[in-house]
C-alpha cells in the first residue's frame, strides 16, 4: 500500500484551519488538522515545502516509522510549527489505519474506558455579575464544569478572555481586525487582590457541585503563583491553569510546596520533553497539550502514559483554533486514556463548520460521546472548502503598565 498525493487547504468558517488530506492507492484517504493558531501559514508551508514530497510513495500504515522519520530527519527538534505539521501526518495516517481496520481509533487504542467524557465550557463576563449570568446559562445547557474569566475593577484594559462591556463578547483567539495585535495592560497586584474573593463569590453562589475552573494565561511569578493558588484553597478549583509561564519546569516546585490547589499546564508545550519533569515529580495535576502541537497521536499516547504513572490527568488544549479534525482525535483519546480529566471544548458546531466537517461526535448535558464511524470518524468537504481563504489575524500581546512586555 502506498500514499499516492497529498493536499493542505488552509481557511475555514471563521477561522484558518489548516487541514491535511492523505491519498493512497487502495482508495483510502486520512486527515489531519496542522492548525497553529495565528501562524498558520507555516505548518501549511513546512507540509507542502517539505514534508509532502516526502511521503509520496511511503507506505501508510507505517505510522511509527513515518514519524519517527520526520522527527528524527528534521535534525533540529520540537517547536509548534514542526510539532503541528508532524501531528497532522500522524493523525491522518491513524485515521487510514482506523478505515482499513474499519474499526473508531479508541478502539485500536485499548476501546472505551468511560460512556462520555466531560467536557468544559468558557464562561466570561466584562465583570463579575455578568460573569455569573454566563456561568448560569452553561448550567443551564447542562454543562458539569465551566472555566471562569471576569473583568477586574481598576485593571488598565479588559485582560484575557474578557469583553469590554457587559453582555458583549470577545474573539480573543483571532482578532481578524488586522495581524498586527492590539495591546492590553496588565497589573498583577489588581488581580491578586480581586480574583480571589470573586471566585469565592461564584463558588457561594454556584454551590459544591459546579466544577470550576480558572486561566491565569501565565501572567504571574512562581511566588505570586504560590500565594494566589494557596489563597483559592477555599474555593475548591477544579484546576488553576497556567498560573506561571512553565520554559523552566522547576517553576511548578515552588507552588506545588505551598497549596494542594490542582494545576493544569501545557497548552504551548509540544513534546514530552517540555513536560516530562513536571509529570515525573508529580508537579502538575492535568497535562494540557493539544494533539496537534504536540506532533499527534503517536508521541501523545507515551505522554498520556507516563502521566498515569505519575497520576496526571488529561485536559487537552481545546480552543476553538483546533479544527474538528483534531478534536476528534482527542474524543478518541478521552475515550480510551484510564487517566482521562476533561476536556476544553468551546462550540464548533456552527451550520458551516458541520458542512465543512461532518462527523456525529455527540455533546449532550456537558459530556462528549465519541463517533462508532471508522477512523477519525471526521470528513472534510472539499467543495465547501473552496468557500475560504486564509485571513490574517492576530491574538493581542500585553505590556504592564510602565511598558514593560509581559506575557499574553
Ligand atoms: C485556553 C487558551 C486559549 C489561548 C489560545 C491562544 O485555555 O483555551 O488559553 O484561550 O489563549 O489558544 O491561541
Ligand atoms: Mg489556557
Amino acid at each position: 500500500m502506498k500514499i499516492t498525493d497529498a493536499k493542505v487547504f488552509v481557511g475555514g468558517p471563521g477561522k484558518n484551519y489548516v487541514t491535511l488530506k492523505i491519498m493512497t492507492d487502495q482508495g483510502v484517504y486520512g486527515l489531519g488538522d496542522a492548525t497553529l493558531n495565528n501562524r498558520e501559514t507555516l505548518p501549511a508551508a513546512y507540509l507542502q515545502d517539505y514534508l509532502i514530497p516526502n511521503l509520496i510513495g511511503l507506505d501508510p500504515r507505517n505510522s511509527e516509522d513515518i514519524w519517527q522519520y520526520f522527527y528524527r530527519g528534521a535534525y533540529f527538534r520540537k517547536g509548534p510549527i514542526a510539532m503541528a505539521a508532524f501531528g497532522a501526518i500522524d493523525m491522518a495516517l491513524w485515521d487510514i489505519k482506523g478505515k482499513l481496520a474499519n474499526m473508531p481509533l479508541y478502539q485500536l487504542f485499548g476501546g472505551k474506558s468511560r460512556d462520555g467524557a466531560m467536557v468544559y465550557a468558557h464562561a466570561t463576563g466584562a465583570d463579575l455579575p455578568d460573569l455569573m449570568d454566563s456561568i448560569a446559562a452553561y448550567i443551564d445547557e447542562g454543562y458539569k464544569a465551566v472555566r471562569v474569566q471576569c473583568g477586574i475593577p481598576g485593571m488598565p484594559t479588559a485582560s484575557y478572555a474578557v469583553p469590554e462591556t457587559k453582555g458583549a463578547s470577545k474573539d480573543y483567539i483571532t482578532d481578524f481586525s488586522g495581524i498586527i495585535p492590539k495591546t492590553e495592560i496588565w497589573d498583577t497586584d489588581t488581580y491578586m487582590r480581586y480574583m480571589p474573593g470573586a471566585l469565592a463569590d461564584i463558588r457561594a453562589k454556584f454551590g459544591p457541585d459546579l466544577k470550576l475552573l480558572h486561566d491565569v494565561h501565565h501572567r504571574l511569578t512562581p511566588r505570586e503563583a504560590a500565594a494566589f493558588a494557596k489563597a483559592v484553597e477555599p474555593v475548591g478549583l477544579f484546576w488553576l491553569e497556567d498560573p506561571t509561564p512553565a520554559e523552566d519546569q522547576n517553576a511548578l516546585r515552588m507552588i506545588r510546596h505551598h497549596s494542594t490547589t490542582p494545576i493544569a499546564i501545557g497548552e504551548v508545550f509540544n513534546s514530552v520533553w517540555d513536560c516530562n519533569r513536571l509529570i515525573e515529580d508529580e508537579l502538575i495535576d492535568f497535562i494540557r497539550l493539544a494533539v496537534t502541537y504536540g506532533g499527534g497521536i503517536t508521541p501523545m499516547k507515551r505522554i498520556i502514559e507516563l502521566a498515569g504513572f505519575h497520576n496526571v490527568r488529561t485536559g487537552f488544549h481545546g480552543a476553538p483554533s483546533h479544527s474538528p479534525i483534531s478534536m476528534a482525535a482527542q474524543h478518541h483519546l478521552n475515550a480510551w486514556a484510564p487517566n482521562f480529566g476533561i476536556q476544553e471544548y468551546l462550540v464548533l458546531g456552527t451550520p458551516e463548520c458541520d458542512e465543512l466537517f461532518p462527523s456525529d461526535h455527540k455533546m449532550e448535558n456537558g459530556m462528549m460521546y465519541v463517533s462508532d464511524a471508522p477512523g477519525l470518524g471526521v470528513d472534510f468537504d472539499e467543495g465547501e472548502a473552496q468557500r475560504y481563504s486564509y485571513k490574517p489575524g492576530s491574538h493581542p500581546v500585553v505590556r504592564l503598565q510602565d511598558g514593560t512586555m509581559w506575557n499574553y
